[in-house]
C-alpha cells in the first residue's frame, strides 16, 4: 500500500507541474519530506510560498497556523491547502483571541494610563492573534529573531505582553536582561490566582502567556546531566521553547534553523545531544553520519499534530487538485490578513 500511495502522489505531482508547490516543515516525517519542493521552518516556508507566484496551489505539510501564514503572505490567486485540517498546534491553541482581548483590557484597567504595553506574538499563533498585534502597535516574532523583536518592542513601549509561549518569552527576556522578578505569567484560566498577582503585573516589564510546546517540555535537566555523565565531550543543543533550566544547562540554544546550521557547520566527530522534535533529530543524524547525534529524550517525542499529515492525505488532496477540486483550503479573511501583515511587516522592517 505505501508503494501505491507513493505512485499516486508522484503521478499527481507530475500532472500539476509548476502549478503546485509542496512545502515541508522540518518536523514532518521522511515519508512526507521526500515530496517537498522546499523544507524549512514556518516563516521561511511562508516566504518561499510568496516567492512562487506561478504556483496556483501551495500544499503546506505542516500545521494550521503555518498554512494561515502562507495564505497571508502569498498572492491573492494562490490557494493554500493543509492535507489534514486536524493538524493544529496545541501551543498555538493555548491562546485565543477572546482570551487575549480580555487580558489586554484587564491589564489596561489595572495599569491605567501608564500601561504602555506592546503585544508580541510568536509566529506559532493563529492569524487573528497576529492581526491583534498589527492593530495594537505590536509585532510577530520567530524563534530566530525573538531577541531583536524584544529590543524593538521595548523601544516602543514600557511593557511587553508575549504570547502564546511562556518559555520562549522567558528565555528571550532573560537574554535581554530582564530579571525573573520583573516577569509575570498570565494564566488565562485564572490570572489572579496568586495572592500577589496584581502587584506582579504592576511590577512586570514582560507579561508571559501561560502556553507551552508539549514536545519541547519533554526535555529536562536530568536528561542533560545523564548525557554529560555518559559522554563528557557531548554538546547540548536545545530549542528556546524548552524550560529555562534546560536552556541554561545547554551549550547552545536556538531556533530550528539555528540547530540545523550548528550541526551543518560542526567538524566530523562532534557529539550532539539535541533537544527538539524527533523527526528533525533523526534526519540530522541520517544526513550527518560523520557526527554522533542523538535526541536527549530517550522516549520518542514526535510532534503529534505534525504527525497527522500522512502520505494518504497528501495523495488525496493532490489528486483532487488534478481535478481542479480544492480540499482543505486554509483561507484567512481579508481584514484579518491585512492586520496580520502589518505585524509581520513590522518584523521584516526591523530585521532589515
Ligand atoms: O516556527 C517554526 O517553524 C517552529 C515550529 C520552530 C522554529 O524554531 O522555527
Amino acid at each position: 500500500e505505501p508503494e501505491e500511495i507513493h505512485r499516486r502522489i508522484a503521478a499527481a505531482k507530475e500532472a500539476l507541474g509548476s502549478r503546485l508547490v509542496i512545502l515541508g516543515h522540518h518536523y514532518q516525517r521522511d515519508e512526507i519530506i521526500q515530496y517537498a519542493d522546499y523544507r524549512g521552518d514556518s516563516f521561511k516556508l511562508a516566504q518561499l510560498a510568496a516567492g512562487r507566484p506561478e504556483a496556483d496551489y501551495i500544499v503546506f505539510c505542516g500545521v494550521h497556523f503555518m498554512a494561515e501564514s502562507a495564505d497571508i503572505l502569498s498572492a491573492a490567486h494562490q490557494k493554500v491547502v493543509l492535507p489534514n485540517p486536524a493538524a493544529g498546534c496545541s501551543m498555538a491553541d493555548m491562546a485565543n483571541i477572546a482570551e487575549v482581548e480580555e487580558c489586554w483590557e484587564t491589564l489596561h484597567e489595572l495599569l491605567g494610563e501608564d500601561a504602555s504595553i506592546i503585544p508580541v506574538t510568536y509566529m506559532n499563533s493563529a492569524a487573528n492573534l497576529k492581526a491583534f498585534c498589527g492593530r495594537n502597535g505590536g509585532i510577530v516574532c520567530t524563534s530566530s529573531n525573538a531577541p531583536a523583536v524584544m529590543r524593538w518592542a521595548f523601544s516602543q513601549g514600557k511593557r511587553v505582553l508575549f504570547f502564546p509561549d511562556e518559555h520562549l518569552g522567558r528565555n528571550t527576556a532573560l537574554k535581554y536582561g530582564i530579571p525573573e522578578e520583573h516577569m509575570a505569567v498570565w494564566n488565562p484560566k485564572d490570572p489572579f490566582a496568586a495572592a500577589d498577582a496584581e502587584e506582579a503585573f504592576e511590577r512586570a516589564q514582560i507579561i508571559l502567556w501561560k502556553g507551552f510546546c508539549s514536545t519541547h517540555m519533554r526535555f529536562s535537566l536530568q536528561q542533560i546531566e545523564k548525557a554529560r555523565a555518559e559522554y563528557p565531550d557531548v554538546k547540548i543543543l536545545v530549542h528556546p521553547e524548552c524550560r529555562r533550566e534546560v536552556v541554561e544547562a545547554a551549550d547552545l540554544y536556538g531556533s530550528t534553523e539555528y540547530i540545523i546550521q550548528q550541526v551543518e557547520n560542526a567538524p566530523a566527530g562532534t557529539r550532539w545531544g539535541i533537544g527538539t522534535e524527533i523527526n528533525l533529530v533523526h534526519r540530522l543524524a541520517k544526513e550527518h553520519p560523520e557526527q554522533f547525534i542523538f535526541c536527549l529524550d530517550p522516549v520518542v517525542c514526535p510532534c503529534s499534530t505534525m504527525y497527522r499529515i500522512h502520505p494518504a492525505y497528501l495523495a488525496w488532496v493532490l489528486e483532487a487538485l488534478v481535478n481542479d477540486e480544492v480540499i482543505n483550503q486554509v483561507s484567512v479573511d481579508e481584514t484579518t490578513a491585512h492586520w496580520a501583515r502589518v505585524a509581520l511587516e513590522r518584523m521584516l522592517a526591523m530585521k532589515g
